[in-house]
């Protein structure tokens, strides 16, 4: 039987603008536009329409995340340094009850003890970073490996 198209929103937070720019060391070469259009193709191989965002506005994000709970079939989301700091946005994944991914490009417990700490976390299915661009890919994949799997209810 035919598998239905699952509808995938990712989401790039502050200065991810800036890859393939600066600091290639912690975080790659690959720019932005190359990593999404990456995300799409594999999610045309999986059997999902992925859509790619990026803003520096807290207030942006947590409207897109709102959106996900009627537009939406899941999440992976790069809240960068919100990561740390953000309720709002940790509220906006849980009110959207749409499955999320965590994705960091770098492994953040490596880094600054600031950066140990997710806000998100919590309401995530999962968390994967350090892998560079990667860390999306393996997302996408856990992700839609996650929405196929059939659930009970117990
Ligand atoms: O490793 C990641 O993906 C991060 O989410 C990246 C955030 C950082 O605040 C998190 O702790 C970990 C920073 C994104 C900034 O991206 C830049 C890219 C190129 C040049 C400068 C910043």
């Amino acid at each position: 039987m035919a598998q239905t198209l699952l509808r995938i929103l990712v989401l790039h937070g502050p200065n991810l603008n800036l890859l393939g720019e600066r600091e290639p060391e912690i975080y790659g070469s690959a720019d932005l536009d190359t990593i999404e259009a990456d995300l799409s193709s594999l999610g045309f191989e999986l059997g999902a329409l992925v859509a790619s965002r990026q803003s520096n506005h807290e207030g942006q994000l947590v409207e897109w995340i709102q959106e996900a709970r009627q537009d939406w079939d899941g999440i992976l989301l790069n809240a960068a340094g919100y990561t740390h700091t953000s309720v709002a946005i940790r509220d906006a994944i849980s009110a959207a009850e749409k499955p999320c991914i965590e994705v960091h490009l770098s492994n953040v417990h490596a880094r600054e003890p600031f950066r140990h700490r997710s806000m998100i976390a919590a309401v995530c299915v999962g968390v994967v970073l350090g892998f560079g661009p990667n860390s999306y890919a393996l997302g996408l994949r856990g992700l839609i490996d996650y929405l196929r799997m059939p659930r009970g209810n117990g």
